[in-house]
């Protein structure tokens, strides 16, 4: 390899040295810690995302974001072409590229061994697509990410402030040709806008020759102090006509994710700070680079009642298999719903016998839901924390425009299948999207005439608890059948189930986060106290088990 790549890579290892003792493992979303000791990752992470253009012929995406942490600290991902997340196998690499010593001579060692492996060369062309969230580390450290990728001959295309889902977006139409949208921010929002519009538009002209159309109802967002706050000013110019949003902790006062945003909403089940609950009939929150949202607004007793990922689950399903009736479709297509053990035991209930929509659940993950997903025609998922999305396969989408161009169908078959056809182009297919899931949201809720409240009482949670218990070693505690049942401490699962015996309509599960150094027990029960009590009791065992 070229002496001159060398002596680059050098000189970016001795400007951003790895501090000694570090272990930084590439996890669940990626490499995330404090900023300040992030430098020296961004260098390997940009070699291994031009490796991996060169081995797949195709451009992968580097997204610098920490999601919902504090703004103090950073992360990077990896977008696989078709904008998933990077495949599992590479994630050894990654981890490999971490644990190497600062040393220029092991580096370049190790990169000329994989290179053999993967059979590709230095001089083979790569593209690599950056974006950042809002966080003030982040401009140094996608440049970080460019300077190391570029030693490898890779061309950069950087999008700098963007939406996680829009990076995943965008690589996935850079790479099939814009066969899925143009490849530019403004493409992602043409798409999704204008689908919107055709939806409620026919949906208003449609109301207007009978009752006369409503007002949009008005949403106030939490934009969690990030990115999404700047996007969203743009879909509120765009969509102006046809939804009412205003727009709280948009990064010009408070800080990121700080009080604020999806996450909060969810651990605490209670309004953010920054967005008063006055008169808004509804209200959202979304996470700090929008690829999660969650739902709540406040009854007229004035008690706070929250829509997560499991609702959202519900409403997408209803929706979608109300359309497949009505065009007469639902025999041709397989529909599923993939959850993980986190869903509460009343929205899976739901779903399968009330909805007879089966439903698959995974370990958690969202690379896991999303792997799921691709099982079936309309694979809807959503963890309980806001994140989710549909994928549609090529199978469905076909069946879909065949059905609108067959004369021999009725007008309300083929009106049921052009709005599901207009409906997927809300739809980021590519991962879970805050700002796509919204309007999606919005045009379900008025396309079946439902208000949040209606939304809501679809079905009754089951009450839960979530503990995080911080025990020696966590990995001791190991699970199977996605987490629901745990196969190490011996004599664990034999004590909780003997628990969750003793209460009506039970449930709990014991696992190791993948995020933190802990474990998290989850239970469900009839009531809140005996969901605390049994969370209570299956936290002591855990401990009394793992000493
Ligand atoms: C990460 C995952 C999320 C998962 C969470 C679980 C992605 C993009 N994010 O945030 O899906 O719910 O980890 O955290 O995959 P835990 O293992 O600490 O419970
Ligand atoms: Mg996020």
């Amino acid at each position: 390899m070229s002496e001159f790549a060398k002596e680059k890579l050098t000189a970016l290892m001795l400007e951003y040295p790895k501090p000694s003792g570090i272990i930084l493992g590439y996890g669940t979303a990626g490499f995330r810690t404090r900023a300040d000791i992030l430098s020296w990752i961004m260098i390997r992470i940009g070699l291994l995302a031009s490796l991996r253009s060169k081995v797949k012929k195709a451009c992968i995406g580097a997204m610098i974001t920490a999601s919902h942490n504090p703004e103090h600290d950073n992360g990077v991902k990896l977008i696989d072409p078709y904008g998933e997340m990077l495949d599992q196998s590479w994630e050894v690499y990654a981890n490999n590229l971490s644990s190497l010593d600062d040393n220029i001579h092991v580096l370049w060692d190790y990169l000329e061994t994989l290179m053999t492996q993967l059979n590709v060369q230095l001089n083979d062309k790569s593209t690599v697509a950056i974006a950042y969230d809002t966080r003030q580390s982040s401009p140094l450290l996608s440049n970080i990410v460019k300077n190391a990728a570029e030693i490898l001959n890779t061309n950069i295309m950087n999008f700098e402030l963007m939406t996680t889902p829009q990076l995943h977006y965008t690589v996935r139409c850079y790479n099939d040709n814009e066969l899925y949208g143009s490849c530019t921010e403004a493409g992602y929002f043409d798409k999704i806008c204008t689908a919107f519009r055709k939806l409620i538009e026919a949906r208003r002209y449609n109301l207007c020759m009978t009752s006369g159309a409503k007002p949009a109802e008005q949403l106030a967002i939490d934009a969690a102090n990030g990115i999404g706050a700047q996007k969203l000013v743009y879909l509120n110019q765009r969509l102006s006509d046809l939804l009412t949003i205003e727009i709280f902790n948009d990064g010009t006062k408070g800080h990121l994710n700080e009080k604020c945003g999806a996450d909060y909403v969810k651990l605490y089940q209670k309004a953010p700070d920054g967005l008063p609950l006055t008169n808004y009939p509804k209200y959202c929150s979304i996470d700090g680079d929008a690829d999660r949202l969650i739902y709540y607004f406040i009854d007229e007793n004035q008690r706070f009642h929250m829509l997560d990922g499991d609702r959202f689950s519900v409403l997408f399903a209803s929706f979608i298999s109300n359309k497949l009736k009505e065009a007469k479709l639902m025999d041709q297509v397989k529909m599923g719903v993939i959850q993980t053990a986190y869903a509460n035991g009343s929205s899976t209930n739901y779903i399968v016998n009330t909805m007879n929509v089966p439903v698959a659940c995974v370990p958690t993950g969202v690379k896991h839901l999303h792997h799921k997903a691709l099982d079936y025609d309309i694979g809807i998922y959503f963890e309980a924390n806001g994140h989710g999305t549909v994928l549609f396969s090529d199978n469905l989408k076909s069946k879909v425009k065949a059905a609108i161009e067959d004369q021999n169908r009725t007008d309300e078959e083929r009106l049921a299948a052009s709005q599901l056809h207009v409906f997927i182009d809300i739809i980021n297919e590519t991962v879970g999207d805050a700002l796509a899931d919204l309007l999606a949201t919005e045009a379900i809720l008025c396309l079946m005439n439902l208000s949040i409240e209606g939304w809501l009482h679809l079905y009754n949670d089951l009450p839960q608890r979530q503990l995080k218990v911080a025990i020696k070693d966590r990995t001791m505690i190991q699970t199977t059948d996605a987490e629901r049942r745990c196969i190490a401490p011996a004599h664990l699962q034999d004590c909780i189930d003997e628990l969750v015996s003793k209460y009506s309509s039970g449930r709990s599960f014991v696992r190791p986060s993948g995020t933190e150094d802990i474990v998290r027990v989850y239970a469900e029960a009839t009531t809140q106290v005996d969901a605390d009590k049994l969370a209570d009791d299956v936290r002591k065992i855990v401990e009394e088990l793992t000493k």
